[in-house]
């Protein structure tokens, strides 16, 4: 995003690309989504916190933050930073995404509110608690299942087994092709980043999912009470209307057990590394929670999003233009140490 660069250009020499460093701009010369920075996310992070509160990335022409309180400040403030934008790299006014903007993460208020509703209400508090005997059980007989085992992969077996299986219940999805999600999520995530291989490949995987993902946010494919239903009842009753049910459901779908897989598998292997803390987690275990919130904070499940600005305006003292994109480091504000102590 941005203006076109005041740097002066003449006959014969390229335009300059967008991707120009503003005025004053601290610039951080490094592409996020390299692979060699995906499999080394820690120096990334450090370079966030340690360095200026604000990056442009010239690479891609955005904005970097990761400090635990900017990041915080940007996500609380939706007039300025947007996300009916995109919350990716591009920008939705003027890109054409893969699929249409989901209603609940690329979107703000007041078109987002009543989607929040219906969601919130699909997600009640006893819909929550009623779910849990269902969870309890399917643990139950996939742990049994997994100890009667010469070996297992905690990766596939525990951490991908388990919310495919709970969670599409939940919604009321059929059992047949479930881990089609798999390659469905992981576009989803990874469409919100540059056309790289890891892009194109994530694209490849999921183009012939595609259709079985979207026939399965129809009513008539729900086989049963659920999340899912619910939200077409929220559709009847006024509240959203059908399309905005079906999308719903497709944003359950998309992001409903990609996290979740992240989350447990990172809260097991964390515990695999730390004896210790599995020691006391068996001897207390009233500390699965405080545990896997843990794992979730030093694992960030989704590393980063975008906001957009919607007008011109500064973060931390660093002038940001209206459209400008700032990519915001979950996964860098989860490691901060100014917000926790040993991160
Ligand atoms: C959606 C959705 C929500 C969160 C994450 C996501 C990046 C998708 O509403 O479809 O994938």
């Amino acid at each position: 995003g941005g203006g076109a660069g005041a740097a002066g250009h003449w006959e014969g020499e390229p335009l300059q690309l967008d991707t120009h460093a503003p005025q004053d701009a601290a610039v951080l010369d490094i592409d996020p989504y390299s692979i060699e920075v995906l499999e080394d996310l820690e120096s990334w992070h450090r370079r966030l916190l340690d360095g200026p509160p604000v990056v442009w990335i010239p690479k891609y022409g955005f904005w970097a933050i990761g400090q635990h309180d900017v990041v915080s400040k940007v996500f609380s403030n939706w007039k300025l930073f947007c996300s009916s934008r995109g919350v990716g790299i591009e920008d939705l006014t003027t890109s054409t995404p893969w699929r249409k903007p989901s209603i609940i993460l690329e979107a703000d208020p007041p078109e987002h509110t009543n989607a929040k509703k219906a969601m919130m209400r699909a997600m009640s508090k006893d819909t929550v608690a009623a779910l849990e005997p269902g969870f309890q059980a399917y643990a139950e007989e996939l742990i049994t299942r997994l100890l009667a085992a010469d070996s297992f992969d905690l990766a596939h077996d525990f951490a991908e087994d388990f919310p495919l299986k709970v969670f599409p219940d939940a919604i009321g999805m059929p059992a047949e092709n479930r881990r089609n999600m798999l390659p469905y999520a992981s576009l989803a995530f990874n469409a919100g980043g540059p056309e790289n291989e890891i892009r194109l490949n994530a694209l490849k995987q999921a183009v012939p999912v595609i259709p079985w993902a979207e026939q399965q946010t129809l009513r008539e494919s729900l086989v049963g009470p659920g999340l899912g239903e619910t939200l077409y009842v929220c559709a009847d009753e006024g509240l959203i209307t059908h399309d905005e049910a079906r999308l719903l459901v497709r944003s359950l779908i998309s992001a409903g057990v990609d996290t979740t897989i992240s989350g447990l598998g990172a809260t097991l292997r964390f515990l695999a590394e730390n004896p210790d803390q599995w020691e006391l987690l068996k001897a207390d275990p009233s500390l699965a929670r405080p545990a896997f919130e843990e794992a979730v904070r030093k694992a960030s499940p989704v590393h980063a999003f975008f906001r957009t600005a919607n007008e011109d305006t500064e973060i931390a003292g660093t002038k940001i233009r209206e459209g400008d994109k700032i990519m915001c480091n979950l996964a860098a504000a989860n490691r901060d140490p100014r917000k926790f102590e040993n991160p």
